[in-house]
């Protein structure tokens, strides 16, 4: 029995022993990781695309200085963009050895990390393959080499589109904008008086509509129930975006997500303002040129 309890003890021992130089040998070798949090605890290697991902380098040998936080730097590349980008470990503290970045997978353009600046690589929208280089133990020769699968994401790319600006659909209502602030008065009022929707003044400025006003309502009860023009310019508005509405197309790969709805009211509502910033612009621009110039005039 004494025997016994003697032997559980020495393998105790050992197995401490064992696990002491295993865990030292796990923090000294060179490593690289990925993490789906800030604080790098969830790790993985798959990623929406459009979002952003975190990295952890173990990294020793790049710890040059122990009273200030060292750096370095990596290669990351896409399929759709072969020649990559750098990225920028930076040591989480003096003296660690333990370096992170953050990684975004853009939609628009690859560019370089750097201290507070996040390093993005562009990928393929529909899905992609990134590739971490990293020269860990820094002798020149990169092999840590940690493969990223980009996932295809209906959300984020419908968020792409809807929120990003495009001078496709800016200018022609920039240009109708202009257009009309320049037509005169006189002129604008005798075409539009027999409009009957919404009377016949002619005004620049602003005026707020109340979602009650059934007249509005039955217009557009989905576009237009706050910041209008002049009661002459709403009615306009309004009927240059329900024909651009209509002219629209579902992407095929949101149908395919089952997102026809959402994509139709997200897409639809940063589309009428959109054109009704660019509108406002195009109008008011040339409004107030010509109140300056008449006024200096006096
Ligand atoms: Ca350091
Ligand atoms: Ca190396």
């Amino acid at each position: 029995m004494k025997n016994k309890s003697f032997n559980s003890l020495i393998i105790l021992i050992l197995s401490m022993f064992l696990l002491s130089v295993q865990i030292q040998f796990t923090y000294s070798e060179p490593a690289a990781y990925t993490y789906s949090d800030m604080d790098c605890s969830d790790e993985s290697t798959e990623f929406n695309m459009g979002s952003v991902f975190y990295i952890e380098i173990n990294a020793p040998n790049y710890n040059d200085n122990p009273s200030d936080i060292d750096s370095f730097s990596f290669k990351v590349n896409s399929t759709i963009n072969p020649e990559g980008v750098n990225g920028f470990a930076e040591e989480t503290d003096n003296n660690t050895g333990i370096f992170r970045d953050c990684i975004l997978l853009s939609y628009e353009h690859s560019s370089d990390g750097a201290h507070d600046l996040i390093t993005r690589i562009m990928c393929n929208r529909n899905g992609d393959n990134v590739t971490i280089a990293i020269d860990a133990d820094n002798n020149g020769i990169n092999e840590e080499s940690i493969k990223i699968k980009v996932l295809y994401s209906a959300e984020n790319n419908l968020q792409q589109d809807v929120w990003n600006f495009e001078w496709a659909t800016f200018l022609p209502m920039f240009i109708v904008g202009i257009l009309i602030a320049l037509v005169p008065k006189k002129l604008i009022d005798k075409i539009f008086s027999k409009i009957p929707i919404v009377g016949s003044k002619f005004e620049a400025g602003y005026k707020y509509i109340d979602t009650t006003d059934k007249t509005v309502s039955a217009l557009n009860p989905l576009y237009f129930w706050r910041l209008l023009l002049s009661d002459m310019i709403t009615a306009i508005i309004f009927f240059i975006i329900k024909m651009m509405l209509l002219a629209q197309e579902i992407p095929a790969e949101y149908v395919a997500a089952g997102l026809q709805v959402k994509y139709v009211i997200f897409y639809g509502f940063a589309d009428a303002v959109w054109s009704l910033v660019s509108f406002a612009v195009g109008y008011a621009f040339p409004m107030a040129a010509k109140e300056l110039i008449q006024s200096t005039n006096q």
